[in-house]
């Protein structure tokens, strides 16, 4: 689609980081698309933006059915798997040992591993992503395939080939590559999280 975007960079978790946030965005959070002086703010609303302009099947899939589960997957990103965002942080460059399984790790584990080889069998004849082709639904779970790997959670049969499959996507791999290059540090610990610049 290469759409024409300048991209603001926020680094998360620094003192100043909240201000920042909220000198441009109404909710200090991101993303937050700003496209001729109209904001939008939440990701699922930001996919729809784009997808309006965008020619059909290169948001979300051609087929109508596949299209609706493609939404309901994303909606179910965007608003669950508490327990895996809140325990594993996204840090694309970092390995970390695995967090001490609980219940409710296990149970986000376990529906990301029934789901990603559900949609896999039933829609992902035409290529390795969750519908076949890329859909909004693979950029909703890049993030959460990218932990996986940081954290060496378990993953097994069709759900590991297309998490494979995520990370060796050139788009991907052109992501991990600026997460390589910025020049800051963020460390989650027990008492909380830290931030600081790399010394160059
Ligand atoms: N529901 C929102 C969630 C946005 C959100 O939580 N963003 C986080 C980063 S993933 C953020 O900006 N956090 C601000 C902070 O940590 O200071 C969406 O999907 O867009």
């Amino acid at each position: 689609m290469n759409l024409p975007v300048e991209e603001i960079i926020v680094p998360l978790d620094f003192p100043e980081t909240t201000a920042k946030l909220k000198s441009i965005s109404p909710t200090a959070k991101v993303p937050l698309l700003i496209w001729d002086g109209i904001e939008i703010w939440e990701s699922l609303a930001i996919a729809e933006f784009i997808a309006e302009w965008a020619q059909p099947g290169e948001v979300w899939p051609l087929d109508a059915e596949a299209r609706a589960i493609a939404r309901a997957v994303s909606s179910e990103m965007h608003s669950g798997f508490q327990t895996i965002r809140s325990m594993c942080s996204m840090d694309i460059r970092a390995r970390h040992p695995a967090p001490a399984m609980t219940p409710a790790l296990e149970a986000d584990i376990a529906r990301l591993q029934t789901m990603w080889s559900g949609l896999r069998a039933k829609y992902g004849k035409g290529g390795p992503f969750l519908f076949g082709a890329w859909s909004a639904a693979d950029a909703f779970y890049t993030p959460v395939v990218t932990r996986f790997r940081t954290y060496g959670l378990p993953l097994t049969g069709a759900a590991a080939d297309y998490a494979a499959a995520i990370l060796a996507d050139p788009l991907f791999l052109k992501l991990e590559e600026q997460a390589k290059a910025e020049p800051w540090w963020i460390s989650y610990g027990p008492d909380g999280r830290s931030s600081g610049y790399l010394k160059t």
